[in-house]
């Protein structure tokens, strides 16, 4: 049966973000269209859709190509997931993803899935950034890793976003019933409470005497209850 892409609740949404001139409008491009057009608006920050099928769901993606017209924070609270860009020419694109880096993790969004991304890789001869410095700095913060070329790379480009999204849509599966099973479990622990609350207003309705010697029925018919008073004599 074939899938009506368009027709998707699930929405994700990956920020680019990186240095001016590292190429995140070259790689939006080459994901969205599987082109290569060598020169991008540096002003035009844009957020791009393209509907994809990932693990048998219509998911729309939302991509957002930045241009530094707002704040990291903002970036960040609109983000399932962060592809932060470098140039392997630049070193000072390098710098300013460790700088990212010390953002991101003193701020409330530490747990955001990244991509590091050393772009431009294909230009082997002006490299200035390694790739073991990428990898180390990728695997210090949990992130993946991937050296790339927006000029050249097309499938490669394609692979880690659908992976990505394919990685940030189990994430949300296997957090939900957590979160279920929490919320269940603080249900029962107040409904423990609210019956306690009740019995008690129910017993000291009638007299201290009559209590002593005729106990509620209701807390006597509490399993749970009759055990804690066997071993607490105060109880009892
Ligand atoms: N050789 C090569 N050039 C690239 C590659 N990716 C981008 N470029 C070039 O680098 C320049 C900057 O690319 P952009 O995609 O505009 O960079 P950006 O990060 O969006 O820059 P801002 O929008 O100014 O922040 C352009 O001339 C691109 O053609 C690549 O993989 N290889
Ligand atoms: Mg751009």
């Amino acid at each position: 049966m074939k899938t009506d892409k368009r027709n998707s609740g699930i929405k994700l949404r990956f920020v680019l973000l990186g240095e001016d001139g590292v190429g995140k409008s070259a790689i939006a491009v080459r994901f969205l269209c599987g082109r290569y057009l060598h020169e991008y608006d540096p002003n035009l920050e844009c957020c791009y859709d393209k509907y994809e099928t990932i693990d048998g769901k219509a998911v729309k993606l939302e991509i957002y190509d930045t241009a530094g017209q707002d704040t990291l924070d903002n970036y960040l609270a609109n983000a399932d997931a962060i592809l932060y860009v470098y140039s392997i020419l630049s070193k000072k694109s390098f710098a300013a993803a460790k700088s990212f880096r010390d953002k991101i993790v003193s701020s409330s969004k530490s747990n955001l899935p990244v991509i590091l991304i050393g772009n431009k890789r294909e230009l082997e001869q002006g490299r200035h950034v390694s790739y073991k410095d990428g990898f180390t700095l990728a695997r210090e913060n949990n992130w993946k890793f991937y050296e790339l070329s927006a000029a050249v790379d097309t499938h490669r480009i394609n692979d880690m976003v659908l992976n990505l999204a394919s990685e940030v849509l189990q994430n949300r599966k296997s957090n939900l019933p957590r979160k279920c099973s929490k919320l269940k479990r603080a249900m029962s622990i107040l409904n423990v409470h609210i019956n306690q609350a009740k019995l008690l207003s129910h017993s000291s309705s009638g007299s201290i005497a009559e209590n002593k010697t005729q106990k509620s029925p209701l807390i006597s018919l509490h399993p749970r209850l009759t055990e804690r008073r066997k071993t607490c004599p105060a109880l009892s």
